[in-house]
């Protein structure tokens, strides 16, 4: 059963040939990625039985078969925090999904430690902090305009002092073709390798699934800097219908690791594969 976004092309082609120009621009819409929409037409045009429904069930096949089945959850380490670095583009959602993800950590029996890392606005630290107070988590914040590569240093000191499985270091928004930027980030990212050379374990890229396929070209230059180990997809409640993450694990073999879907904090979920594909479809 088609639904939702792939309903009207159905509808469009019931009964009626298929109209490849039409079911080009469709793909394109859903931010697969060229290689990935290309992948999907050439699969439809070996279908003997090519009909509206069978359509469908190619584009969910194919998108099912680029994603993982499960993707292994974020454990805390025995014996030292699990440093979890939130990056990427103004207002794509990092200060909810920081908040998000310690809820989600903490009524998981864990403990958290939030960062607020983002010291360019004011805003950004109140924002955090309002956060922590709602969720009853602690939020280190420093100076507005202070360093976030040395806040992020002495905020891992406290959380291995009071044993913190998870330090979750909200950062400033940063426009990925700004190489000042992304030096700061690579900066915050050495200077808690001097704590643990394996940290930040996570250093996920968060992106907005209504800026579409932009999400790919800043997927690609955050990765070139930084070296990410997966994405966050927000706003998937939103008409933007993630295909963008698919790009991203189809290109970059970038795992997303949770999905956003609404401003609350229980709108978010570790990634599951049949509600992805479902919600997209
Ligand atoms: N609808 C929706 N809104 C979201 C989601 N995640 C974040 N937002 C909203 O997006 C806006 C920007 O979020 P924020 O966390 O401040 O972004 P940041 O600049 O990356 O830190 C806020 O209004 C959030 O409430 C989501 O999954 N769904
Ligand atoms: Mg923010």
């Amino acid at each position: 059963m088609a639904l939702g976004f792939f309903k009207s092309l159905v509808e469009k082609f019931t009964g009626k040939p298929v109209d490849w120009d039409e079911v080009e621009d469709t793909l394109i819409r859903f931010d697969l990625g060229v290689p990935m929409a290309t992948h999907i037409l050439t699969a439809m045009r070996d279908r003997r039985d090519l009909n509206a429904e069978t359509m469908v069930d190619v584009v969910r096949d194919k998108i099912v078969s680029a994603l993982p089945i499960r993707i292994p959850p974020i454990l805390p380490l025995s014996d030292r925090p699990k440093v979890i670095l939130l990056v990427g583009v103004n207002g794509t959602g990092k200060t909810t999904s920081a908040a998000k993800l310690a809820h989600y950590f903490t009524s998981h029996r864990h403990t958290a430690l939030l960062v607020a890392a983002d010291t360019f606005r004011a805003a950004a630290i109140e924002q955090l902090c309002a956060w922590g107070d709602r969720l009853g988590v602690e939020v280190v914040k420093g100076q507005y305009n202070g360093d976030p590569a040395a806040l992020c240093y002495d905020a891992y000191a406290s959380a291995q002092r009071r044993n913190i499985q998870f330090l979750i270091c909200d950062t400033a928004g940063r426009l990925h073709t700004k190489s000042n930027l992304m030096q700061e980030l690579a900066k915050v990212n050495r200077t808690l390798a001097k704590h643990d050379p394996d940290a930040p374990h996570e250093k996920l890229l968060v992106v907005d699934a209504t800026t579409g396929s932009n999400a790919l070209v800043q997927a690609r230059q955050f990765h070139e800097a930084i070296g990410l180990t997966g994405i966050i997809v927000t706003k998937l409640d939103g008409s933007g219908k993630g295909g963008v993450a698919v790009a991203i694990q189809h290109e970059l073999g970038l795992p997303m690791r949770f999905m956003g879907t609404g401003e609350k904090f229980e709108d978010f979920a570790p990634f599951d594969r049949e509600t992805f594909v479902n919600r997209m479809l």
